[in-house]
């Protein structure tokens, strides 16, 4: 198919330029919105070309930065490109780039890192100010002006209604038989106008299948022909697989206790190689007629959806390997209908998350022996990712699962510590943690049953006295205060004893 063919609105075709001159409508200072969320769906051209006026205008001495927001990651051509020119002063809501990571932890990039389903309606509320230029990929334009959607969502629907200008890229590497896989939901207000979102099936739609912009705004039309991030996924390693293995087997402890159906309840999987064998796990198990309400879809999703033990999937992107694309790419009719991609406010909300009873799985870095989750910051200070979609999922789930090897760095650092070095996820709000060690359930304990059971079971046994000794010890120190035994300085100088190994 022709570039040509996927732009059929005439007004909007007469919009079409080179990424250079689109991003000539970027300025310093200027905030813009971009599409992309893992690594799917990023403006391929424009971030590039708008690196190269930024570098060109700090070799005149000028000041050029901008405020980049996003649906959730993107690509080294956008985040690390942009990055390494420093052309950035604000990142929001979520990134995982390297570059970018550098540049956010020598404080040169001030980051919000902020719930993914928050994101959009902050901006509605008017919290992070003006959006000067939205630049978002999109499949194709119908004649109509409609945009067909690419294969990410995330927060384009409020990009392309708040910004100023905007500027669509045309990808004509994303499958044009994309159209159809989306609901795209315009009934958002702001409160006291809101009305409950009439969605009780992960599958239903609310929405249209297109994203709608008002043609005037569009300044610039790019067109691309350049492929998502596409990460590949190393195959399940022998902790991921006995991770996998114990959530499978808790599952199954749940139905059969009459507390899951048999179906069990939609599912939510955050990225990385854990979930992907989560996904592998369930489908060398007995479960059937799977459903997921989720955010990204991995290749352990479509590996469920072939097998036909998932039945369909609601999401907001796809996560997928190269090897993952190619297999969409080839059989992307026996998917549609049983893959929707949806806006981040929808697919994280938190009234649906409650609603349809989503059990959550998503990765950590640190747990401490009271449940309190640490998924974003090494040793209090630097940001690793962000908080993603993990707090709109647990806080709000049927049940959720925090997963990670119990210990980090090559076993020099322990993943169960005495106290988080930040909190995302409080005890209040964590069910079940998970490490290749063992499965800690804590619902319904008190913190000290809780240490107990996290330490025995979760804990590398390397680090099991250590642990035991402390709450001992805690306890002994204030008989008065033994609800959450700690002794504070020690707690945190847990952390620091491991920068004398010169791992961090
Ligand atoms: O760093 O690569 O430099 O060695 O953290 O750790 O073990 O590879 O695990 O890729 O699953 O990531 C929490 C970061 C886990 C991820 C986190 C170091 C470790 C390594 C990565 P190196 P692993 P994963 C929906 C859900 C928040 C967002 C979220 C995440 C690196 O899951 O970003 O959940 N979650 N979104 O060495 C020091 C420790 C450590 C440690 C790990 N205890 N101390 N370093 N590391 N544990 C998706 C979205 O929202 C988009």
């Amino acid at each position: 198919m022709s570039h040509q063919s996927r732009i059929t609105c005439p007004q909007l075709a007469a919009k079409v330029t080179t990424a250079d001159v689109a991003a000539g409508f970027v300025e310093n200072g200027h905030s813009v919105g971009i599409s992309g969320f893992t690594g799917a769906g990023h403006p391929k051209a424009v971030p590039a070309a708008l690196a190269a006026r930024i570098e060109a205008a700090h070799g005149r001495g000028e000041e050029f930065r901008i405020g980049l927001w996003s649906g959730a990651s993107t690509a080294p051509e956008v985040d690390g490109l942009l990055a390494s020119v420093h052309g950035v002063d604000k990142r929001l809501p979520y990134q995982s780039d390297p570059a970018m990571r550098a540049q956010i932890n020598a404080g040169k990039v001030d980051y919000v890192d902020t719930h993914l389903s928050h994101s959009a309606q902050h901006m509605w509320f008017g919290f992070y100010g003006n959006l000067d230029v939205a630049v978002v990929e999109v499949a194709a334009i119908l004649p109509n002006g409609l945009l067909v959607p690419g294969s990410s969502v995330g927060n384009n629907t409020t990009w392309l209604d708040r910004a100023d200008k905007v500027i669509l890229e045309v990808n004509s590497w994303q499958p044009r038989d994309l159209e159809g896989f989306h609901d795209i939901y315009y009934g958002t207000a702001l409160p006291p106008h809101r009305f409950p979102l009439q969605l009780t099936h992960p599958m239903q739609r609310i929405g249209d299948p297109y994203l709608r912009v008002d043609p005037a705004k569009v300044v610039a039309v790019v067109e691309t022909d350049g492929p998502d991030r596409n990460t590949p996924l190393s195959a399940p390693d022998e902790d991921s697989r006995a991770m996998a293995d114990l959530l499978v087997d808790f599952l199954r402890h749940e139905v059969r206790a009459g507390r899951m159906p048999p179906h069990l309840l939609p599912l939510q999987s955050g990225v990385g190689n854990v979930a992907n064998a989560v996904m592998a796990g369930l489908v060398d198990s007995e479960f059937e007629q799977l459903t997921a309400f989720t955010e990204v879809i991995q290749d352990g999703m479509l590996d469920l959806l072939d097998s036909g033990k998932l039945l369909s999937v609601s999401a907001t992107s796809f996560g997928l390997s190269p090897v993952g694309v190619r297999r969409f790419l080839d059989n992307v009719g026996s998917y549609k209908g049983r893959i929707l991609l949806r806006s981040e406010e929808i697919s994280n909300h938190p009234e649906l998350v409650r609603r349809l009873g989503v059990i959550a799985i998503n990765g950590m870095i640190e747990a401490d022996i009271y449940g309190n989750v640490n998924s974003t910051h090494v040793m209090g200070s630097s940001i690793m990712n962000g908080i993603g979609g993990s707090g709109d999922f647990a806080r709000n789930a049927f049940l959720n699962f925090f997963v990670s090897p119990s210990t980090a760095k090559g076993g020099a650092i322990s993943s169960i510590v005495p106290m988080v070095s930040h909190v995302d996820h409080t005890e209040h709000d964590v069910h079940v943690l998970v490490t290749e060690q063992g499965l800690a359930d804590l619902r319904g304990l008190s913190p000290t049953d809780r240490a107990d059971r996290i330490i025995a079971t979760c804990a590398h046994p390397r680090f099991r006295d250590r642990l035991t000794d402390y709450v001992e010890r805690a306890k002994a120190a204030r008989p008065q205060a033994r609800h959450t035994p700690h002794l504070l300085g020690e707690a945190l100088s847990w952390h620091t004893r491991y920068l004398e190994t010169g791992q961090m």
